[in-house]
């Protein structure tokens, strides 16, 4: 099927190609990224794109929409299946579009929210002044502990008895450690909050159960299907059916997250998406799902054990997640020299902000890196431990042509030893 493009756009075609290789032959370890299966690929490039459905599974704007709906129902019923969710809505493009849905459900403009701050692990949907969150609702944030640089709930229950927020926000996309969600319900109960989880990155390992479980806890839960869940690019929103604020209101929690979706802040919903969420839960309801997201906890950590042997300093001193935060200050490389240089020898990375970072965040202190791409890969333990030394040789000596030929070299015979989408030929 791609080669219609071939003829017709020869240009976008061969920028799908150069993809595709940029892909195959780097080692990809953004904390964020993944390599969907070639079923989640396909179902993405199908008819299910021309659709128009509007609404939800039985109730549409529009006619024909009996195989959208087949498809969108077994999406949401597998979601609730693998997470143990009341309730689940499948249409989210995206996790801003996500976060905005859940907020629009329970807030009002200027109401108060807290939530981790961006420079210390959060995520800009969390209240960043340039996004549309900050602007609409007032948020404060709490950061973490400045020395074991780790979620301090003593302090955040403080913080909260201080601000009475109506929403506290749990979730981050650079922090390496486990979030204990029972704490947090704890806290939202103390000041008569909602609880709202962003489980974007650790959705993964939160349905092999290899984290703690947000569910019986957060009022809401929003995440993207492309990280470590390893699906299309997307989002979902799941939630309880009650609503633990507002119980005697017009609509449960699961109406108002409905009508805040579509049509409160989006239009059709993406029909091939959708489906290749339900084609990638199906994978993720696998036995061997469980056993992928072992291999990127220990991975991760092979990849940690090793920065640290050879003197690179860890956030929080390791990991307990699919990411790692490494502090560059220890070494004299910015992140953005680091990314840059790391770029070259075929390992990518992004630069980041560490807790209390001296830099700014155009160019900070850190550098993220994550395991979940390279374990769908099929890479093992040993090889993360090899990519860790070599890594760490190429960071301390920048300038060394040997160390970057090193690294080149690795990145060449692990991506030729596990190859990416064989099934995949574009040549033909
Ligand atoms: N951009 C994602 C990340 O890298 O964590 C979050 O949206």
């Amino acid at each position: 099927m791609l080669n219609f493009i071939a003829s017709s756009d020869p240009k976008i075609w061969s920028a799908i190609k150069g993809e595709l290789a940029r892909q195959r032959s780097g080692l990809e370890m953004i904390a964020s990224e993944n390599f969907a299966s070639p079923a989640v690929l396909e179902t993405m490039g199908t008819v299910l794109t021309n659709k128009y459905s509007e609404g939800y599974p039985g109730k549409r704007y529009y006619g024909g929409n009996e195989f959208i709906d087949i498809c969108e129902q077994l999406a949401i019923d597998r979601a609730k299946a693998l997470f143990g969710a009341e309730h689940v809505n499948v249409q989210s493009h995206a996790g801003s579009q996500a976060n905005l849905s859940a907020y629009a459900a329970i807030l009002k403009a200027g109401d108060k929210v807290l939530a981790m701050d961006l420079a210390c692990g959060g995520h800009l949907t969390h209240g960043a002044k340039v996004s549309f969150t900050g602007k609409n609702y007032q948020f404060q944030h709490y950061g973490v502990d400045k020395d074991t640089e780790r979620l301090d709930y003593d302090k955040i229950l403080f913080t909260a008895q201080e601000v009475r927020p109506k929403l506290i926000v749990a979730g981050a996309s650079a922090y390496p450690r486990q979030i204990n969600f029972s704490k947090f319900r704890q806290i939202a109960d103390a000041v008569g909050a909602y609880l709202m989880v962003d489980m974007a990155h650790i959705a993964g390992l939160v349905a092999a159960k290899l984290h703690p479980d947000p569910i019986a806890v957060a009022d809401i839960i929003t995440t993207t299907t492309h990280k470590t869940l390893r699906g299309p690019r997307g989002a979902m929103i799941l939630c309880a059916l009650n609503d633990r604020l507002d119980p005697e209101g017009k609509k449960n929690l699961a109406q108002k997250i409905d009508s805040s979706v579509f049509p409160g802040s989006q239009g059709g919903p993406l029909d091939h998406v959708i489906a290749a969420k339900a084609v990638s839960l199906h994978e993720a309801l696998q036995p061997s799902f469980v056993d992928y997201q072992k291999s990127v906890l220990a991975n991760t950590a092979a990849l940690g054990s090793a920065l640290a042997a050879a003197g690179i300093r860890l956030v929080t001193g390791g990991t307990d997640n699919h990411l790692l935060l490494l502090d560059l200050n220890s070494i004299n490389i910015t992140g953005g020299e680091a990314e840059k240089l790391l770029d070259q020898a075929g390992f990518f990375t992004n630069k980041n902000m560490i807790p209390n970072d001296p830099r700014k965040p155009t160019d900070p202190s850190g550098l993220r890196l994550g395991g979940a791409a390279l374990t769908t890969r099929g890479l093992t333990a040993t090889d993360f431990a090899s990519i860790g030394t070599t890594m760490a040789n190429l960071l301390k000596n920048p300038t060394n042509s040997s160390a970057l030929k090193e690294a080149k070299e690795l990145a060449t015979h692990l991506t030729q030893a596990y190859p990416l989408y064989p099934e995949l030929n574009y040549d033909r």
